[in-house]
């Protein structure tokens, strides 16, 4: 918790503490109310470990191989998207989390315009949240589903990446492209140390594993032990730290300040256009 500086009695006794130093406590007090909301989207073939990554992530175990919330719901064989929702919560500090599978991404023979429902998933939820903000009696606080992050896995074959994903990882870095170039790369300084170690070499594991005598979350295979948060096994702790304890309100800010913006401004632009048509004149000049 942050904390203001005490008055002292000097201040006190001479009655001069007006005590507005306390609006970091007020505004505190109002975040946590409320909590926070973050929204991941995975993207990657079957098999790749995307749940198990997720749930090492958050250290809990909010979806299970299947992409199911609960063991008893129905195992989805459709290859739609569809967000789990699961509340967390550390030192008092609630996180919202909606996780996005894609199920079936990459998995066919023929995989042509698999990306299409990722693409219009995204964009939908811009426009959903855009309609939500345009209605007379907004609500004071709209219902966030704007996708803050994307982990896109890649199968670590050693061989080249595969045509789809680079197809898809273009696909999805245009709407980036398209916002920075408007907008500025301000935001984006901080994430270039990051941006350096992309791909992230990473082992997710659910299970705890005894090394050296302390039980840690890890993995056992033919040649030893692997400990998912020991940076010399694998990177998992970079991924980890970047998401969660260094970039969190970075990357939700960035969502609305950057994409968000830029998709709103791009619309209600073409709204205006479409309502209100420039003479013809005007536009053959341009
Ligand atoms: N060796 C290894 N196996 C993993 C790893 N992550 C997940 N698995 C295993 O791979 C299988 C598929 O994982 P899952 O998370 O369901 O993959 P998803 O289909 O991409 O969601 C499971 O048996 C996991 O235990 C990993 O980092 N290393
Ligand atoms: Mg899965």
């Amino acid at each position: 918790m942050a904390t203001s500086p005490t008055p002292t009695a000097e201040e006190i006794r001479a009655n001069s503490y007006v005590g507005f130093d306390t609006i970091t406590q007020q505004i505190e007090h109002k975040l946590l109310k409320r909590g926070f909301q973050f929204n991941v989207i995975v993207v990657g073939q079957t098999g790749l470990g995307k749940s198990t990554l997720i749930n090492t992530i958050f250290a809990s175990h909010l979806i299970d191989s299947k992409g199911r919330l609960e063991a008893d719901e129905p195992v989805r064989q459709t290859t739609e998207i569809h967000p789990v929702s699961h509340v967390i919560a550390e030192n008092g500090v609630k996180l919202r989390l909606n996780i996005v599978d894609t199920p079936g991404y990459g998995d066919q023979v023929n995989n042509e315009n698999c990306w299409d429902p990722i693409i219009k998933y995204i964009k939908d939820q811009h426009s959903a949240y855009l309609r939500k903000e345009l209605t007379a009696m907004r609500e004071r606080h709209i219902q966030d589903t704007r996708i803050h992050c994307c982990l896109f896995f890649i199968n670590p074959t050693g061989h080249s990446l595969r045509a789809i994903d680079i197809i898809v990882m273009k696909k999805l870095s245009e709407r980036e492209r398209l916002s920075s170039r408007k907008f500025g790369m301000s935001l984006y300084t901080t994430i270039f140390d990051i941006r350096n170690m992309i791909p992230f070499a990473v082992v997710g594991s659910e299970r705890t594993v005894i090394i050296d005598g302390k039980s840690v979350r890890g993995r056992k295979n033919r040649w030893g032990v692997v400990n998912v948060e020991d940076e010399r096994h694998c990177e998992f702790v970079y991924l980890r730290n970047f998401l969660t304890r260094t970039h969190l309100q970075d990357l939700i800010e960035t969502t609305a300040q950057i994409h968000y913006e830029a998709f709103r401004s791009k619309q209600l632009l073409a709204l205006k256009e479409q309502t209100n048509p420039r003479p013809a004149a005007a536009t053959s000049s341009q």
